[in-house]
């Protein structure tokens, strides 16, 4: 059986892209969700996900006593556990591509991931539109994602071929955060996001994340407690 250990839907992208990958292929798995608190050494949040997870972050799987502790490896350790679902793109080519993509996302654009942190409950338009104006490092990092898109094999389908593979797990976070912070973005990669926001496995996520009502002060850039 597969444990997965993740954080508040609302705000943790790293949570976020094995979950939906689960959730898409159909892979049975039960959830643990870990709120979210200061992240202090002594805080709950600390205290639970240490027990379980020696970097005290989330997501970790479980499948046994085997503990496998980074979103990426997480998704390549369900691609070689279940082959038949084909969880990265069957044409090498691809394939190779759908890994570059996933690593650059992994280890890149940080301008974007430090100044729109992912706020599903929030409408961060008006932060985003002087965001866009402030940052050019953020309009370099949208820029690269833009062309990184552009290159699907089509217009209507996936960023590494007609069928979602991991890939597309990894940028749905990006894609949640150019809609809350109205990023604009070209009519061409609008259709890829709407792709997105169309599955049922976002949905789900979008729709737990909306109703956990959770305010976590420290992931909370540009909103303040009511
Ligand atoms: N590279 C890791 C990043 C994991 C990560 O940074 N997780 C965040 C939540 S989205 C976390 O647990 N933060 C808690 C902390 O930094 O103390 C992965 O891809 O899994």
């Amino acid at each position: 059986m597969l444990d997965l250990f993740i954080g508040n839907k609302n705000y943790s992208t790293w949570s976020m892209r094995p979950w939906l990958v689960l959730r898409h292929f159909d892979i049975a798995f039960t959830e643990h969700l870990i709120p979210f608190d200061d992240f202090q050494l002594e805080s709950p949040f600390k205290k639970t996900i240490l027990a379980i997870n020696p970097t005290g972050k989330v997501p970790a799987l479980k499948d046994g006593d085997l503990l496998i502790w980074d979103s990426l490896a997480i998704c390549e350790y369900l691609a070689e556990k279940f082959p038949e679902k084909q969880l990265w793109p069957q044409d090498q080519k691809q394939r190779a591509r759908a890994r570059s993509m996933s690593a650059e996302m992994h280890s890149s654009f940080m301008a974007l991931r430090s100044t729109c942190g992912m706020n599903l409950d929030a409408d961060l338009s008006e932060v985003g539109a002087q965001l866009w104006l402030d940052h050019p490092q953020l309009q370099e990092d949208v820029k690269r994602i833009e062309a990184l898109w552009a290159e699907r094999p089509s217009q209507d389908g996936f960023l590494c071929g007609d069928a979602l593979s991991i890939v597309d797990a990894f940028y749905a976070p990006v894609v949640m955060r150019f809609i809350g912070y109205g990023i604009p973005i070209s009519d061409y990669n609008r259709i890829y996001m709407q792709k997105i926001l169309n599955l049922a496995a976002v949905q789900r996520w979008m729709t737990e994340a909306k109703a956990e009502h959770v305010f976590v002060a420290c992931e909370e850039q540009y909103r303040t407690r009511e």
